[in-house]
C-alpha cells in the first residue's frame, strides 16, 4: 500500500516479545571490542577440549561437512538493542558435542582476537546454541564475527563470541572478558540480568 509511511514498513512485534528495557534495531548494530581479526579460511579451526583433555578439531572443510541447520531467532544486546527474527545457518552445539564424554558443568568460549565468554555447558545443548556462518543467506561478514561466530541467543548477545575458535568445557565457572570485567555472570535478557549484582 503506497500510503504505508516507512515507519509501519517490516516487521512489527507485540512489545511482549522484547525482553524489559530492550527496543527494536531493524539494522544491524557491530559491536566488538577490538579490531576485527581477519582468519583465512585454510587457517580456520575450531576446537572443543574436554575437562579431561579429549580435543575435538575441525577445519573449515571438516567443519563445512557437517550437518547445519537455519534457525530464525530474536536477539537482545546488553546496550538494549533488540533484533527480531534474524536468521542463521550453523552446525548445533548438539552436533559437534556428540558423543563427548564429559560431566563438565561449564564452558570458556575463546575466540580469534583474544575475546572469551563463559556459560553454563547446558546453554550450549538442547537446541540452544549454534556455530553460525552464514546470516540472513549469506556468508557471516568479517565485523559480525566471520567466517564463524558463536550463536546463543537466548542470553545477551556479548555470549555469542564472534571470531569463534574453541570451546574448553570445565568443572569450574571461569569468567570471561566481560564477565570479569562487570557484566552479569548468566546474563538472561528476560531477567533483565546486565550486570554484576543484577
Ligand atoms: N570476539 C568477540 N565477540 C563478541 C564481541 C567482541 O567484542 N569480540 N562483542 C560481543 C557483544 S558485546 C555483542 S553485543 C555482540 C555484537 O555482535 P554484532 O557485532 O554482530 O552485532 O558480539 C559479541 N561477541
Ligand atoms: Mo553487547
Amino acid at each position: 500500500m503506497s500510503t504505508v509511511s516507512r515507519g509501519f514498513r517490516g516487521r512489527r512485534r507485540p512489545a511482549a516479545e522484547l525482553p524489559p528495557g530492550q527496543y527494536l534495531v531493524e539494522d544491524f548494530p557491530v559491536l566488538s571490542a577490538g579490531p576485527t581479526p581477519s582468519i583465512e579460511l585454510e587457517d580456520w579451526e575450531f576446537a572443543i577440549t574436554s575437562e579431561t583433555d579429549e580435543q575435538r578439531r575441525w577445519d573449515w572443510e571438516g567443519f563445512q561437512a557437517l550437518p547445519s541447520e537455519t534457525v530464525t531467532v530474536d536477539i537482545h544486546c546488553v546496550t538494549h538493542w533488540s533484533k527480531l527474527g534474524t536468521t542463521w545457518e550453523g552446525v548445533s552445539l548438539d552436533t559437534l558435542l556428540e558423543g563427548l564424554d564429559t560431566s563438565a558443568g561449564f564452558a570458556l568460549v575463546t575466540s580469534y582476537g583474544g575475546y572469551s565468554t563463559n556459560l553454563p555447558l547446558e546453554d550450549l545443548t538442547d537446541g540452544k546454541a549454534w556455530i553460525a556462518f552464514r546470516y540472513d543467506g549469506e556468508d557471516l561478514e568479517p565485523e559480525h564475527g566471520g567466517p564463524a561466530r558463536l550463536l546463543v541467543p537466548h542470553l545477551y548477545l556479548w555470549k555469542s563470541a564472534k571470531w569463534v575458535r574453541g570451546i574448553q568445557l570445565l568443572d569450574q565457572d571461569e569468567p570471561g572478558f566481560w564477565e570479569s570485567l562487570g557484566y552479569h555472570n548468566y546474563g538472561d535478557p528476560w531477567q533483565e540480568q546486565r550486570f554484576w549484582g543484577d
